[in-house]
């Protein structure tokens, strides 16, 4: 489920760059994309039964694929389209609040930034995290400031058996550091869904990997 090189892709109808959303998840999952996270939000963002449906057609599409879909600080919806899990950040519902909603067999993953986080979403039995910003990001208007890759190793050191995924401004030329963290995986919107060929980026996040291995 979370074997190293993930490649985690994000990202909501206000990401396509102009495309069509489906047909840009679509060739992700064709890519490799390792887990898929909807995540909807800012203005013009698809809500009520419009985001249930759209919704719905990334479950199937993630389904055909056999890729983990996971909803972004939605349990309702996630429970209405029976998404493979959620996905929250420190500003959302606790942790506790989470798992006990969602129960014990869909995936939680939750944003850290501490290893006092860390700690407060293993308890609550989170089955990933996500750390960032590592870089400068244009696609979260709240981010906090790029922190860089030590919080990664940080977290790693203390809690060795929870995958951590890196986000925040990663692109295949810069992920070296993320993965040297010992990060399992990326968690991307823009590099992926603003690329003219997806799954040769894709293939370059993979390749990134290996880059550091050598
Ligand atoms: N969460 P891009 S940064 C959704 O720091 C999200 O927790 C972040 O998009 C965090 O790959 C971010 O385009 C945006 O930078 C990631």
């Amino acid at each position: 489920m979370f074997n190293k090189p993930s490649v985690y892709f994000i990202m909501g109808t206000q990401n396509a760059s102009g495309k069509d959303p489906l047909k840009v998840l679509e060739e992700a999952l064709k890519g490799g994309i390792t887990h898929f996270q909807l995540r909807e939000k800012g203005t013009g963002a698809l809500q009520g039964q419009d985001l249930v449906e759209f919704a719905e057609k990334c479950q199937e599409l993630c389904t055909q694929y056999q890729i983990p879909f996971l909803i972004n600080d939605d349990v309702d919806l996630a429970l209405a389209v029976g998404a493979d899990g959620i996905h929250i950040g420190q500003e959302d519902m606790d942790c506790d609040q989470a798992r006990a909603l969602i129960g014990k067999e869909k995936m939680l993953g939750v944003s850290v930034h501490s290893l006092e986080e860390a700690r407060v979403a293993i308890d609550a039995g989170a089955d990933y995290f996500g750390m960032g910003p590592v870089y400068g990001t244009r696609s979260k208007a709240d981010a906090k400031r790029p922190a860089g890759t030590a919080g990664i190793e940080e977290v790693i050191s203390h809690f060795p058996d929870i995958p951590v995924f890196g986000i925040g401004g990663i692109s295949p030329q810069n992920a070296g550091a993320v993965w040297q963290a010992g990060a399992c995986g990326v968690a991307v919107i823009s590099a992926l869904s603003g690329a003219d060929d997806i799954a040769l980026q894709i293939a370059h996040f993979k390749n990134s990997y290996k880059g550091v291995l050598i």
